[in-house]
């Protein structure tokens, strides 16, 4: 079965889209730590982080670094925190938060 990330990838579930190029989509996350919390995947649905091919994972970071620029330029922020989490949905994916202190975090 699909994961909540790949119908999100196919359209099949609404998310508020950052960016997106042929291999990975950056949107907000439904349920923020911080507002602007956005979550980072490739488009390919691989469970686990650490099983993403070398240059797919190397990618994935890349990707994420525009994104958060990105963030860090509508949203104020002293820097944007960096999580690998992934035990909700099994469908590789990076946290990035805006944080202000470290009291924002309550995972
Ligand atoms: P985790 O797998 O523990 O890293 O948490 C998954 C995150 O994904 C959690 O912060 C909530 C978010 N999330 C779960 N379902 C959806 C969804 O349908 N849409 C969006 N935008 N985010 C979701």
């Amino acid at each position: 079965m699909a994961s909540i990330f790949t119908k999100i990838v196919r359209g099949e579930i609404p998310c508020h889209k950052i960016a997106e190029d042929e291999r990975y989509l950056a949107f907000l996350d439904i349920m923020p730590v911080t507002k602007g919390h956005t979550l980072v995947i490739p488009k390919e649905e691989i469970d686990y982080i650490f099983d993403l091919p070398d240059d797919l994972l190397a990618g994935l970071h890349v990707f994420s670094k525009k994104v958060a620029k990105a963030i860090e330029a509508v949203v104020p922020c002293q820097r944007i925190g960096v999580a690998v989490v992934g035990l909700e949905v099994p469908h590789a994916h990076i946290h990035l938060i805006p944080l202000n202190s470290i009291h924002d975090i309550n995972f």
